[in-house]
Parts: structure tokens; C-alpha cells; sequence
């Protein structure tokens, strides 16, 4: 047995004792009241899910585990002569609550190095989609064309699977799962934009340095993509990608089904999508108005975009009510490596001016740059096509989602069945009161 299963084992069974005696406590206490407008709109800022892994604190961000980004970018051990953090050290915090040493990340990196082996067929199937897939739908078909090989799935039709082993079960497909979806994604970047020209992973490098190198992309985007995945690896699981891979697990689904489920979230606008979003704005007033664009002019363009009732992407948030630290490690990111690229000098330009704006409408909760303002113009500099920025979303969220359902199915968290209203219930409601 590893030692990493070993920590796992023990820290299940003190949680899962501390998870019972809470529950017995205090299951009655109420924490809150719902009104019909949160149902209406999205259920938002209602308390009606629980993870351990993370939580957003409206003025400081995400906090992972009781740390926060800059914490978490600071304490994570590194790659020799990295600035960022390896991924694994982040999936660690995640799935144990601590923050590894170096020789605990060297553990996650060997065995994920042993399982990230694709079997032939994916790339086959990969290879026969049509041209025009989305590279994010390749991603999801790929991975649910590995289903067959969940050992929980396969444990579960042989009667094997308890409440009180099921955690096991789901680790290994975890432990199987994540390191091969960045190999996935590298084969479906060379076969969708570089002629096939597929690159073959480099054993000595970490989970981050080896997708950029399959990518065949060079140093430093090694370190943006460390940076970004750690960013997006989790938000307190409540956004529609980690939400629905939850929800599809809830009904013991394993990891396979429940993950594609999941990035198959992110393919809309108002999510996966807005990182395109934010880039094609950004293009679009580079192409315009090339250098010609000013603090007065862009300030006229985002008041008239606001007096037709459009929305201007990259800023904003549902919880957050400050700069997003996400946004911020970017940013710094960006100033390091990225001070000439021209649309990052519109960001910035941007960043010292639309927040003013946004502010004078106080309907705008958040008038803040978001996670997504600037990712797109940062892969984009590295030759990525807008196209398959999805897919680095879903590598991210799937390093949070997966060590969420982890921890599903270690706490016997049940089938997840919210009770919808009628518009007459609620009149009936109203009526009571
Ligand atoms: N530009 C213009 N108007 C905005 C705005 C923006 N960037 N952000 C919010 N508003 C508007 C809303 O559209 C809403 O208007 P209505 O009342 O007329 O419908 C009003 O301000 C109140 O919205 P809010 O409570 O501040 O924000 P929401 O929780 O409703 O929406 C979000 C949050 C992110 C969808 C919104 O800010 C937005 O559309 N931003 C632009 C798109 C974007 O960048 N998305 C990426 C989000 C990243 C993430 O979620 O992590």
C-alpha cells in the first residue's frame, strides 16, 4: 500500500467519525431563508451545497483548504527553477487538506506517471471524429469511451461496492483518470491544429511542464499552464461544470461518466465559454482601433455598450465583490512575460478603466475584472486557438471535481434531489405567510 493511500485511509476515517457525530449534532439547525427570486435566478448565493475543499469569500476569493491564492502560490512546492506551483502539489491540498512536501508531490507525480497511459482505442476514436468536433466534446468523448475501465463501476456490477469502501473504489479511477486527460487534450491540440504531428510525453516532467511539451509549446507557457490550471482546479464546486459532475456522481456514477458530464457543462457561454468571450472583446478592440485606443475612447465605448444594456465581458461576478486573486496572479503573470503583446496592453488599459465605470451603475454588484478577462489573451499568445481554450478550463476543473467526488463517496453523501415549486405552490406559499 502507498503512503499517499495510506494518509488517505487514515484522514477518511477521522473525517468521516468528525462528518457523523456534526451531522447528528446539528442536522436541524437552519441556516438561512429562501426567497422566490433566488429560486427563480438560479438558486445564487443560496447555501444548498457542501464541499470541504473550498470555499469564496466574497472580499478575499477562493480560499482552498483554509489557504488563499496567494498562500497556496506561495507555500505549494515548485519544480526546480519554477515560479509556479506543480499541479499535483495542488491536487494534494485538495484531497488530503495539507500542503505536501516535496518528496508527497514526488509520490502523486509517480503514480500518475505509471496510469497516464492512453489505451489505442481513444486515440483511434479521436482520430475518426469529424473535423469540425469541438475540441472540448473530443475531450468528453474520449473520456467516456474509457468508462468501461472505471474499477469502481466494474466493483460496483460485482456487488462489491459498500458505503464503507466505495471511497477506494473511486480514488483508483481518480488516480487513473486525471493525468490521462492532459494526454488526451495534447493528442486532440496536434491532431486538431498541427498536422498530427503528435509529441510523445516526457517521463522526467510534471503533470503541467509534460501537457505544454506535448503541446509543443515552449517555456514559459509551462508555467501559465501550472498557473491556470491550479486557478481554475476549484471554486467551492457550486459552478455548473464541478456542479454537474457532483450531481452526476451523487447517483453513484463513477468518475469517467460523472467528469464528462462535467465538461460537457462548460461548453456554454455564460461559462466555458466566457473566456472566449473576454478574448474576442479584447480582440475586436484591438482590430478597430489597433494603437489608437485610449483611456477617453475606451471609456465612451463601454458607456454606450452599457446604455444599449450589453454586458462587457470579463467583468463582474456572481459571489466575488473585489478583484478576483485569480485575476490578479495573471495579471502579474502577464506584466512578467507578457508587457508587449498588444491586446495585453488593452487588458491593462481596460483594467485602469472600466471597473470606474462599471461602479457608477450600482446595480453591478461586482464592477471588478473576473478569472476570465485575461486568460485567453495569455494562451492566445502562445499560439493557442480560442477554440480550445475550453479545454484547458476542463483540465482544471477536473484536478477540483475529481478530488470532490472523492470525498462523495468517503462521506456517503447521498443522491442529490433539490424539490421544485409551481407558480400556484408559491402563490399558495404567499398566501400562508
Ligand atoms: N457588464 C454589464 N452589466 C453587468 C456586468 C458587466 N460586466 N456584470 C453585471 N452586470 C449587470 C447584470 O447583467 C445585471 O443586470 P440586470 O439586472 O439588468 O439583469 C446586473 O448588473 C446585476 O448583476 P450582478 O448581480 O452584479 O451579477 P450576476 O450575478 O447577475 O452576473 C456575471 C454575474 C458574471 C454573469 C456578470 O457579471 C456578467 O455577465 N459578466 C460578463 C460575463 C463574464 O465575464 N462572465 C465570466 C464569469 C466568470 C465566473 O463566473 O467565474
Amino acid at each position: 500500500m502507498s503512503r499517499f493511500f495510506e494518509k488517505i485511509k487514515s484522514i477518511v476515517e477521522i473525517k468521516r467519525e468528525e462528518f457523523n457525530l456534526f451531522l447528528q449534532q446539528y442536522k436541524n439547525i437552519k441556516i438561512g431563508e429562501i426567497k422566490i427570486s433566488q429560486i427563480i435566478n438560479g438558486m445564487r448565493c443560496l447555501k444548498v451545497l457542501f464541499t470541504d475543499l473550498s470555499s469564496v469569500d466574497p472580499e478575499k476569493g477562493i480560499i482552498w483548504r483554509g489557504y488563499t491564492v496567494d498562500e497556496v502560490l506561495q507555500k505549494l512546492p515548485k519544480p526546480p527553477l519554477s515560479k509556479m506551483p506543480y499541479v499535483e502539489a495542488q491536487f494534494y491540498l485538495l484531497i488530503t487538506g495539507d500542503i505536501p512536501s516535496e518528496t508527497e508531490v514526488r509520490e502523486i507525480i509517480d503514480i500518475f506517471n505509471e496510469r497516464r497511459k492512453l489505451p489505442d482505442y481513444v486515440y483511434n476514436i479521436l482520430k475518426t471524429m469529424p473535423k469540425e468536433t469541438d475540441p472540448n466534446i473530443m475531450l468528453s468523448v474520449a473520456i467516456n469511451s474509457m468508462q468501461h475501465e472505471s474499477v469502481f463501476a466494474k466493483a460496483y456490477q460485482k456487488g462489491k461496492v459498500t458505503k464503507y469502501n466505495a471511497w477506494e473504489y473511486m480514488l483508483e479511477d481518480v488516480l487513473n483518470l486525471l493525468p490521462k486527460i492532459s494526454i488526451i487534450s495534447a493528442f486532440i491540440y496536434r491532431l486538431k491544429y498541427k498536422n498530427n504531428m503528435f509529441i510523445k510525453e516526457d517521463d522526467s516532467l510534471d503533470l503541467g511542464g509534460n501537457f505544454a511539451y506535448m503541446m509543443g509549446i515552449k517555456q514559459p507557457y509551462d508555467e501559465f499552464l501550472r498557473l491556470y490550471m491550479i486557478l481554475l482546479s476549484d471554486h467551492e464546486n457550486g459552478n455548473v461544470s464541478a456542479h454537474t459532475t457532483h450531481l452526476v456522481a451523487s447517483a453513484l456514477a463513477d468518475a469517467y461518466c460523472s467528469i464528462s458530464a462535467g465538461i460537457n457543462g462548460l461548453s456554454g457561454p455564460l461559462h466555458g465559454g466566457a473566456i472566449r468571450e473576454s478574448f474576442n472583446w479584447f480582440m475586436n478592440l484591438y482590430q478597430q482601433k489597433k494603437n489608437q485606443l485610449t483611456k477617453k475612447i475606451l471609456e465612451q465605448i463601454c458607456v454606450d455598450m452599457l446604455n444599449k444594456g450589453l454586458v462587457i465581458p470579463g467583468y463582474g461576478h456572481a459571489v466575488l465583490r473585489n478583484k478576483d486573486p485569480r485575476f490578479l496572479a495573471q495579471m502579474k503573470f502577464g506584466e512578467e512575460y507578457l508587457k508587449n503583446d498588444e491586446l495585453f496592453k488593452i487588458a491593462r488599459l481596460a483594467f485602469d478603466t472600466i471597473p470606474h465605470i462599471l461602479k457608477k451603475h450600482t446595480k453591478i454588484k461586482n464592477p471588478w475584472p473576473n478569472i476570465d478577462n485575461i486568460s485567453g489573451i495569455i494562451h492566445s499568445h502562445y499560439g493557442i486557438d480560442k477554440n480550445f481554450f475550453t479545454v484547458l478550463f476542463s483540465n482544471s476543473i477536473a484536478v477540483g471535481s475529481l478530488a470532490n467526488i472523492f470525498w462523495d463517496r468517503a462521506l456517503n453523501l447521498p443522491i442529490e434531489r433539490p424539490k421544485s415549486v409551481t407558480i400556484s405552490q408559491l402563490f399558495e406559499l404567499n398566501k400562508t405567510r
